[in-house]
């Protein structure tokens, strides 16, 4: 298997897809297209993906792209133990807040792009982006209270799942964008933070060069 994905530093969508990846336990190689290059801008680096867009994950000569096909290929694939919930009522929160993400909170999106080499400490949210950020920490919190702190691990289910791997680009952006959050949410972005593979993709990050502020927002410094 193969991921195709974007600049690790910007791509909060190839971010799920890359711990997806991750979860399968199966082998896979990442490729890496660099987002703010003249090909890339220009659509020379996304004619073979399908959708246009990053992530894309190739199984053999199968193409899947989109994070949430990605996640259903690799639950089907890897187990889907791995990705879900067994018990009832905490599978059917984890598919409705996992689906929710992946297709929600536009206002968090478009004001807080993930940027994981810039933290904007004086970024001042806008009641979207509070109603955004206000609704993903009551999922946490439920989450949390109802399933994952009856565990001793420390993330939403219990066992790291896809829920996790779909919010953890929220985790960068409450982070680097200061947002305020209720202690079990910070307690939960805290973990997510230390997380070795989050703590991977960051680490290469911070390796990239970036070229052009391809999605600036103002009040930047480095992170
Ligand atoms: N719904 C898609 C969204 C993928 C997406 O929007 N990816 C961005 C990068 S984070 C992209 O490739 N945009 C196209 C572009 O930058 O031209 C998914 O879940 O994977």
């Amino acid at each position: 298997m193969k991921i195709i994905i974007g600049t690790r530093t910007l791509s909060s969508w190839s971010l799920r897809g890359w711990l997806a990846a991750k979860q399968s336990g199966l082998p896979f190689a990442t490729e890496c297209r660099e987002m703010d290059t003249p090909e890339w801008q220009g659509g020379e680096a996304k004619k073979d993906l399908p959708s246009g867009k990053v992530p894309l994950l190739i199984d053999g000569t199968t193409p899947i792209w989109d994070s949430m096909a990605i996640i259903l290929w690799l639950s089907d694939k890897g187990g889907h133990d791995r990705y879900w919930p067994r018990e009832w009522p905490a599978r059917a929160l984890a598919y409705a807040m996992t689906a929710e993400m992946h297709s929600g909170f536009p206002a968090l999106r478009s004001a807080c792009p993930m940027n994981l080499q810039s933290a904007f400490p004086d970024f001042e949210a806008s009641d979207a982006v509070k109603a955004d950020v206000a609704r993903i920490d009551a999922l946490w919190t439920d989450a949390r209270e109802r399933f994952g702190s009856i565990t001793d691990l420390p993330w939403l289910f219990g066992p790291f799942s896809a829920a996790d791997i779909m919010f953890a680009p929220v985790v960068y952006r409450i982070h680097h964008y200061h947002l305020a959050v209720s202690p079990t949410a910070r307690a939960y972005v805290d973990a997510m933070l230390g997380h070795p593979w989050m703590q991977e993709w960051n680490h290469d990050a911070h390796q990239e060069t970036l070229r052009y502020d391809l999605y600036p927002v103002p009040g930047g410094v480095p992170a």
